[in-house]
């Protein structure tokens, strides 16, 4: 070590979230914009304009649910009702999944709970083969494409209606015709793919857009520089979603950046469009996306959109939150809960009651247990092989290579001689 007296000695900072457990959580600190106060530019502004957009809060629910300012999108009741089930499905969903888990009938599940409006709203915002790279938060997406929950969940029991036989991590769904990427576990991976796909939809003189998804810690990749230049540079009709949920599991969002500046700022430095979005408020999402869709579908290029959120539960089965963030927080946090807030707005429009949404919660968990019940007849965790055990050596490559036919002769050799069943 070398000091020189006459210098102070340095020192480094290390990011630390204000609450830890046992704290009594205080949100009080972070500025939020009154509902409708933000400007809502041109499609074709030059990315120049958004500067204080990227630093501000597009929203347009107020405390009292009224839907107010420039960003209204002004949707039909059906349609806000149509977002609303679509959130209360994915939370059905995610709560009888979850419970499987527990009951040890898949080996691991993640949830979006407080973060439904992001995926759904944004579902009702793109067209229906606009591609999604999502990341594994965004179930909502599927849901709200009303893709057949049976076949969702035959990938979470990796049983032998799983689509991926039972290759993939429980969650990670992969559906071309839905237009939805396969979920990769190797974090931000999606987001020079989506970009990639994009361009490709540009060379082609294709109609549709894409858009991509990853969580404020995944921002800290490598792979996020490369499509947010990528993205740039040849104006790729792609959207940029930066899912600020202010937790990567234990690491508290300082540790991407958040203590210097937002996510949304990030868009500047690129020359790209930024937004920076009230998450839990479904019609800033909806306004949001469809703005940066109309964008990327006029060649106007790409948006870069941080969603303000929180995760409201742990980050996986796997995960104790209360290990090291306030139990608090969840009840503290000023944006409150996506789907209170789009029942509360529809109840104000005369659209809707508590009876009606009583009426859905109960259909949708009806529907939920149903697709359960079925998908567990194609098999859970610990009840025997679902799919035949060769299936493993199938699409390493197109075609099965030598040396892989050979392992799998070997194996299925030995499994005989071991009195194993193979298929
Ligand atoms: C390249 C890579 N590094 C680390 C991990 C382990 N990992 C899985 S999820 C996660 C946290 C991601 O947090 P964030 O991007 O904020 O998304 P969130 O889970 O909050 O939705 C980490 C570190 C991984 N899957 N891939």
């Amino acid at each position: 070590m070398s000091t020189r007296p006459n210098l102070p000695p340095l020192r480094l900072h290390v990011p630390e979230p204000k609450y830890r457990p046992g704290d009594e959580a205080d949100f009080g600190d972070i500025a939020i914009p009154a509902a409708g106060a933000t400007p809502r530019p041109a499609v074709d502004a030059a990315p120049a304009a958004f500067h204080d957009l990227a630093y501000g809060l597009v929203r347009v629910l107020d405390d009292d649910g009224r839907a107010i300012g420039p960003w209204d999108p002004k949707l039909s009741p059906d349609t806000l009702r149509g977002i609303l089930r679509a959130m209360a499905k994915t939370r059905a969903f995610d709560e009888r999944m979850y419970r499987a888990q527990r009951q040890g009938k898949t080996s691991f599940y993640m949830k979006c709970t407080g973060e439904e409006a992001i995926a759904c709203a944004q579902a009702y915002a793109l067209h229906r083969d606009d591609m999604c790279f999502p990341s594994y938060r965004q179930q909502g997406l599927l849901i709200a494409r009303d893709w057949p929950l049976i076949d969702m969940m035959n990938q979470i029991y990796s049983n032998k209606g799983d689509r991926l036989g039972g290759k993939q991590l429980p969650i990670m769904y992969s559906t071309r015709e839905g237009s939805f990427f396969s979920i990769s576990g190797n974090l931000a991976t999606q987001l020079p793919q989506a970009v990639g796909w994009a361009m490709a939809s540009a060379i082609k003189g294709d109609t549709r857009i894409a858009s991509t998804w990853c969580g404020e810690g995944s921002t800290a990749e490598g792979d996020f520089h490369s499509a947010c230049t990528f993205a740039s540079v040849y104006r790729a009709p792609v959207i940029l979603n930066v899912v600020n949920n202010q937790w990567a599991i234990s690491s508290y969002s300082g540790f991407a950046g958040a203590e210097a500046t937002t996510f949304a700022a990030r868009a500047i430095g690129y020359g790209i469009a930024g937004l920076r979005v009230d998450g839990n408020d479904a019609l800033a999402v909806y306004a949001a996306t469809e703005w940066a869709a109309e964008r990327a579908r006029t060649n106007q290029g790409p948006t870069l959109i941080e969603f303000f959120t929180y995760r409201a539960e742990g980050h996986s089965t796997s995960d104790d939150p209360s290990a090291y963030r306030s139990a608090q927080e969840r009840e503290k946090w000023p944006l409150g809960d996506p789907i209170s807030r789009l029942k509360q707005h529809l109840i104000g429009l005369g659209e809707w009651d508590e009876e009606r949404q009583a009426a859905m919660d109960l259909d949708v968990a009806n529907e939920v247990k149903a697709a359960q019940k079925e998908s567990e007849k194609n098999g859970i965790l610990g009840h025997g092989m679902h799919q035949p055990m060769s299936t493993m050596f199938y699409d390493v490559f197109e075609t099965l290579p030598w040396h892989l036919e050979e392992q799998k002769q070997d194996m299925l050799a030995e499994a005989k001689a071991a009195g194993i069943e193979t298929s």
